[in-house]
């Protein structure tokens, strides 16, 4: 399905005056609107192709209605996405999930939708049918050489599937680690991680990244291989200058200062990207700036000021991509919503007074360090965030107008009540 621009064009028609007003006054009170409003629309948010689906727990899924089951109807949808918010023009794939058998074709459907492709991800945290060996104990990291081998050789073909669609990096998770003391000797287990992380590095072409994502616990308990942002540092700087770490909100242990991680990964040059989520606990996965949108705002902030000191561009030179995936919203309606928040922590931070911010901490005035932030935090930035939509030629209220445009039941109608999309 493709939205009809004419759809788009009157929904906007109809919520033009209330938001020229909102517009209006907060261009006034910031005066700084034309800039923010470029940034913003330079800006783009992959999107997984496992978000695409619900997502379930492990005590259960509760499928949803015309979700996308081939990989031509999650780059459709992942359309459907971009034309409501001209801000989701990339996809983000995932190997076996997602194997493209006609990358051209592939190609090509991406393209008429505005898409193109953002990171490939590997796989070796499940087993997948008529594979000869086992990952239970473990991928990269395995005592048996054979595994170890396998697993180097499906990141390989990942990547080469993700050179015959455009994508230009590799983001590397694993589940890797021990549920038990004893179990496993971490050095010679980080050893061997390296050595198979070297040589799929040894096959990234010359203009790839590889990301090497960190997550605290889950599924391993004990230990993980890559279990935080100083073992992910080691690997990236033993590998090279084409590997990097990258941040995923959830994969935390509680009340970690992620703020601090990031703004230190940017100054050493190894921050490579994001995995957007919001969590209470943990890998929660649910919709990014649901729970705790003042520490997005706060790693935005980071982000701004880091950027700028490096004069790095804050739309490509980092990757900046949503993973989440839970059980109980309409998946679109959910992305439209993390999109959104991200672009308003972004507009946020952009508003931070940096000047005045640096002379406050210069002076060791905490209590006007505070009021700067939480003046821009506390700032109501939507109408920036909505006039970059609509001078893009994306919608004014997205999900508004997901809903009153029946876009779920028109999937429904195409795919029926029962389709499921795969991945976990
Ligand atoms: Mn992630």
């Amino acid at each position: 399905m493709i939205l009809d621009k004419n759809i788009i064009a009157g929904h906007n028609e109809k919520e033009l005056a209330k938001h020229q007003q909102q517009f209006n006054f907060l261009s006034e009170q910031t005066g700084q609107a034309a800039a923010i409003l470029e940034k913003l629309k330079a800006f783009q948010v992959a999107i997984p192709s496992w978000a695409l689906g619900t997502g379930g727990t492990r005590f259960g899924r509760f499928a949803g209605a015309g979700e996308p089951a081939t990989l031509e109807q999650k780059i459709e949808d992942v359309g459907l996405l971009h034309a409501l918010n001209q801000s989701s023009g990339a996809i983000s794939l995932h190997i076996p999930w997602d194997i493209p058998t006609n990358a051209t074709a592939i190609k090509e459907l991406a393209a008429q939708h505005g898409l193109q492709f953002d990171a490939m991800n590997s796989n070796t945290f499940q087993d997948q049918p008529n594979q000869a060996h086992s990952y239970k104990f473990g991928s990269l990291q395995h005592t048996d050489k054979a595994v170890r081998k396998q697993a180097i050789e499906h990141n390989i073909e990942v990547i080469n599937h993700g050179v015959n669609l455009g994508s230009k990096s590799l983001t590397v998770w694993l589940s890797d680690g021990s549920s038990f003391p004893g179990q496993l000797n971490f050095r010679k287990a980080f050893q061997r991680t390296l050595e198979s992380l070297q040589e799929i590095y040894a096959a990234l072409p010359a203009d790839w990244k590889i990301f090497v994502e960190y997550k605290a616990f889950e599924p391993n308990f004990y230990s993980m291989t890559v279990g935080d942002w100083g073992q992910s540092l080691l690997f990236a700087n033993k590998l090279g200058d084409k590997a990097y770490t990258l941040v995923d909100l959830g994969h935390h242990l509680p009340n970690a200062n992620i703020e601090q991680i990031v703004a230190l990964l940017l100054n050493e040059g190894k921050l490579g990207g994001f995995h957007f989520n919001d969590s209470k606990y943990g890998d929660d996965d649910l919709t990014v700036g649901s729970i705790n949108p003042y520490q997005l705002f706060l790693i935005f902030n980071e982000l701004v000021e880091g950027l700028d000191a490096k004069g790095l561009n804050h739309a490509t030179d980092l990757g900046w991509m949503i993973d989440a995936s839970h059980n109980i919203k309409d998946p679109l309606e959910d992305l439209l919503q993390s999109v959104e928040a991200i672009q308003v922590a972004y507009a946020q931070s952009l508003l931070v007074d940096r000047a005045a911010l640096e002379a406050a901490q210069g002076n060791n005035d905490v209590a006007l360090a505070q009021e700067i932030l939480q003046q821009a935090y506390r700032t109501d930035v939507r109408p920036l965030v909505a006039e970059a939509r609509l001078q893009l030629g994306g919608a004014l209220s997205p999900i508004k107008l997901f809903r009153e445009g029946k876009v779920r039941a028109a999937l429904i109608g195409e795919r029926g009540e029962k389709s499921v999309a795969t991945g976990l």
